[in-house]
């Protein structure tokens, strides 16, 4: 079984592209670009993530991500994912990126852009690996400072497929947001956004409502509303969830209780992702295999899965075709 499902084509719909820097990619950069670490070794940042909550892991997530700082960082940072992914059978990644937490440390959006569209033309040529790049707003922030950074964005759209909405979930409702939604709509933006990971189920309704985003990133607070599993399940709105994720940000206490046969059961139109790879032990092949082991799906159930990711990605018609 775990061959098969390295072989089964795999298309990952919700990466944060800086969750995907590995300890050593971390000490590398931090000695090119001169910058001393909290850390003694590779051991020592892997022992520090134990996370207790979403935020306990930002914190981390947003002290990692400064070793960032040149176009060729951004460049590696995203080969180095991109190689690991298409050799565990993804075909296709769509990688988030948080503009504004490079912003605020002086790196130019110029920057950021030209290390990860480098690298994404670079995985196509040389793995025929698609992808597709999703410009994230940070919630925690003032909603002034996305519209900036849309702003910012508006010399490199042919570039941008989606907007999110990541970083600290509760108390910063999609509402927040409503306005810089609709600037990005009306821009011919498609729009996604993270909601019900820590955040109540009335947080999924309000970013269909508010910023008709066409995907919820996580979504499995879901549960707690049946008028919104009915109205999920009735558009087959995706939910990109992410097991091992919830399991390390504790948004479920173990595997075993994840809500992911109850979403399937429900009729919900259901992705697997792994979020932040480098932090919560694995990519996309791992997340398979860890349903594999604590529900003992069956082929046509992983099949089902992986075609799901195909049909709502942001790829070309003709590029779907061949997959599906
Ligand atoms: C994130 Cl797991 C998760 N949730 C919200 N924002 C994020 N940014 C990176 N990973
Ligand atoms: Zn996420």
């Amino acid at each position: 079984m775990k061959d098969w499902l390295k072989d089964l084509p795999k298309v990952e719909l919700h990466l944060h592209i800086e969750g995907s820097l590995e300890p050593e990619l971390m000490f590398a950069l931090a000695e090119r670009n001169g910058i001393s670490l909290p850390y003694a070794s590779v051991d020592e940042v892997r022992a520090a993530y134990d996370f207790n909550d979403l935020q306990s892991f930002l914190n981390l997530y947003y002290q990692g991500m400064a070793v960032l700082r040149t176009a060729d960082d951004f460049h590696d940072l995203a080969i180095d994912y991109f190689r690991r992914a298409q050799a565990e059978g993804v075909v296709h990644v769509e990688l988030s990126f948080d503009p504004q937490a490079h912003l605020s440390r002086g790196i130019g959006f110029d920057v950021q852009m030209e290390g990860l569209t480098r690298a994404m033309r670079h995985a196509e040529r040389e793995w025929g690996l698609s992808t597709a790049l999703i410009m994230s707003f940070l919630r925690d922030q003032p909603a002034e400072d996305a519209l900036a950074v849309l702003e910012q964005a508006e010399p490199y759209l042919e570039l941008i497929d989606a907007v999110g909405l990541d970083s600290a979930e509760s108390g910063n409702p999609p509402s927040k947001f409503a306005e810089v939604f609709a600037r990005a709509k009306s821009l011919g933006l498609p729009r996604v956004a993270h909601a019900g990971e820590e955040g109540p189920a009335s947080y999924i309704r309000e970013a269909l409502n508010l910023l008709d985003v066409c995907r919820i990133d996580h979504g499995v607070r879901c549960l707690e509303d049946s008028d919104l599993v009915a109205r999920l399940r009735d558009a087959q709105i995706p939910l990109t969830v992410c097991p091992l994720s919830n399991v390390r940000l504790k948004v479920v206490e173990r595997i075993q209780d994840h809500p992911l046969p109850t979403l399937l059961e429900a009729g919900l139109k259901i992705t697997l992702n792994s979020d932040d790879p480098a932090y919560f032990g694995g990519g996309v092949l791992d997340n398979y295999l860890v349903c594999e082991q604590a529900f003992g799906w069956d082929r046509p159930t992983f099949v089902s899965l992986a075609r799901n990711a195909i049909e709502v990605a942001f790829m070309e018609e003709g590029r779907r075709q061949v997959l599906l």
